[in-house]
């Protein structure tokens, strides 16, 4: 029993929690955002502007300077960081930091430095591709070639080469610049990149995060040495050891001991990626939920026994940080695509979330759209695409009241399409982040699943998750008794309707045609 710290390293913010295991009790929320937070760093969503829209990159230092600034205004809150018993932490899956061989021997904080500033000199790179980039299809076919087919790929690594994962990333780095890709000592995920910031030197890479690299062998749980040699040049000594997602992996820094009051030699456990650590956040690391994120992307995921592949290769097949695997499919255009809808009426989410729920509860939605206001992952799709189908006064554009349903149904038909390939019976679906505050996209999701929805109280799952895993890792406390505590669905529970099911059925087969369509005039 005791106090666990979980942070969340995502792509817009930096948070915090903390939760006492033995009140039960959320005793800590906070977060800082880059955007706001951190004009300097012109990253307004998390990313830097590139004229390349397909490229996407963050600088790392951002995500130094936010540790600091985190702990900073937790410290001044007065809350007593001494309290902590141990660490862990998430952070947005597939992107990499790229670091000198200095980092890797010791990456020692100054105490009388910044976090960014003991690591500037350390950078092999100053930019972090991450998740949202789609710039290296060049380099996925190449990976695939180099080790006999995406078939293969797909059976080793869960996944077929997919543009926003670490190995292809790599290679493209190594094409571009390899006199820096020569100079870097060792590769990080930002799990790992924010984990050896803590404990002040280079750790390990979990599992389940490793298994979004296209690196990874799932069934070994070690590098695969094809794959490696298919993506870059002595790539294994740049990587950081994969260890199951319980490891400690060091030691909290002495930095955070004397700068902002942790106590000494507490247990920094394994950061993992954002969606795993998820599944733990919202309790649904057992088979039997599914999971629906609706966050910068939205995520649709669950816990599987077995790793059964889709055959399309949207789906990925990551190890599951409370074990077995866990599915999951990504959709990029989440809430910045429903920001727009939003921007586009000059509406505020009130307005929003009030036409999405009248819209819920009368007659099932029938107008579509293809609601790809940036690249899509899932669909593959290169340039936006934003079409309307349906009646006169909504194709106009000019009509809120059937734009906002539309893009809602839209977005979760897209998602119902793209998931009907996991085998595993899911009886619930349990839904979190930012936009499932919203009652009409609850209900939404119950009718086109056919699915009864549960609400999470918790919005931020991956923050929870994660002080949940360092609970975990800490004490060996049992996944079920942390679930009862802290994953509390709201009394709320969004019921099928039955009479639009068949309707919905329908709206989904015309949705796929209209992908179909649009990927086949391209
Ligand atoms: C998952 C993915 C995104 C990021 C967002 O594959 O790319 O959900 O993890 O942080």
């Amino acid at each position: 029993m005791g106090k666990f710290l979980g942070f969340d390293s995502s792509t817009q913010s930096l948070s915090a929690f903390v939760i006492d295991t033995d009140s039960g009790e959320i005793i800590l929320d906070e977060n800082i955002n880059f955007g706001d937070d951190f004009p300097q760093y012109k990253s307004q969503n998390g990313f830097l502007e590139n004229s390349d829209l397909l490229v996407k990159h963050s600088d790392p230092l951002m995500w130094c300077d936010a540790l600091d600034l985190l702990l900073g205004k937790i410290k001044k809150t007065g809350f007593d960081l001494s309290i902590i018993d141990a660490v862990s932490g998430s952070g947005q899956q597939h992107g990499t930091v790229y670091l000198k061989k200095q980092f890797a021997d010791s990456a020692k904080l100054d105490i009388k430095k910044t976090v960014a500033e003991s690591i500037k000199p350390m950078l092999s790179r100053l930019t972090a591709p991450i998740w949202m980039d789609s710039s290296t299809s060049e380099e996925c076919r190449e990976i695939a070639e180099n080790v006999g087919g995406n078939k293969v790929v797909q059976e080793k690594t869960g996944s077929p080469a997919i543009e926003r994962f670490s190995g292809p990333q790599i290679r493209k780095f190594y094409k571009k610049d390899p006199d820096s890709y020569k100079d870097t000592g060792v590769i990080h995920l930002v799990s790992s990149f924010m984990a050896s910031l803590l404990c002040g030197k280079s750790v390990a890479v979990d599992y389940a995060d490793a298994s979004g690299m296209n690196l990874l062998n799932l069934h070994r749980t070690s590098w695969d040495e094809d794959m490696l040699n298919a993506t870059a040049p002595e790539l294994k000594e740049k990587l950081p050891e994969p260890v199951p997602s319980n490891s400690a992996v060091g030691t909290i820094s002495e930095y955070y001991v004397k700068k902002y009051g942790f106590k000494s030699g507490i247990s920094v456990y394994a950061w993992s990626g954002d969606n795993p650590s998820s599944i733990v956040g919202v309790g649904a690391c057992i088979p039997g939920n599914a999971v629906i994120s609706l966050g910068t992307s939205d995520t649709f995921f669950a816990s599987i026994k077995s790793s059964v592949v889709d055959p399309d290769g949207y789906g990925h097949i990551f190890c599951n940080p409370a074990g077995n695997y866990m599915c999951l499919i990504c959709f990029k255009n989440g809430s910045l695509a429903r920001e727009k809808v939003k921007e586009q009426f000059n509406m505020d989410w009130k307005t929003f979330d009030g036409i999405a729920e009248i819209a819920s509860v009368s007659t099932p939605v029938k107008n579509l759209m293809l609601p790809f206001y940036v690249s899509e992952i899932t669909p593959l799709i290169f340039e936006p695409i934003v079409r309307y189908f349906g009646d006169d006064d909504f194709i106009s554009g000019e009509n809120p009241k059937k734009t906002v349903p539309a893009i809602i149904v839209s977005q979760l038909l897209n998602m119902k399409q793209h998931s009907l390939w996991i085998d595993t019976k899911i009886k619930t679906i349990k839904i979190t982040g930012g936009a499932s505050k919203s009652d009409g996209i609850c209900q939404f999701a119950a009718d086109i699943f056919q699915t009864p929805v549960e609400r999470l109280k918790v919005a931020n799952s991956a923050a929870l998750g994660a002080a949940m895993r360092a609970a975990n890792s800490e004490n060996n406390m049992n996944w079920n008794t942390l679930a009862e505590m802290f994953c509390l669905t709201g009394k709320k529970r969004f019921i099928p309707n039955n009479n639009y099911a068949a309707a919905f059925a329908e709206s989904a087969k015309i949705f796929s045609d209209l992908i179909f369509a649009e990927k086949a005039e391209k």
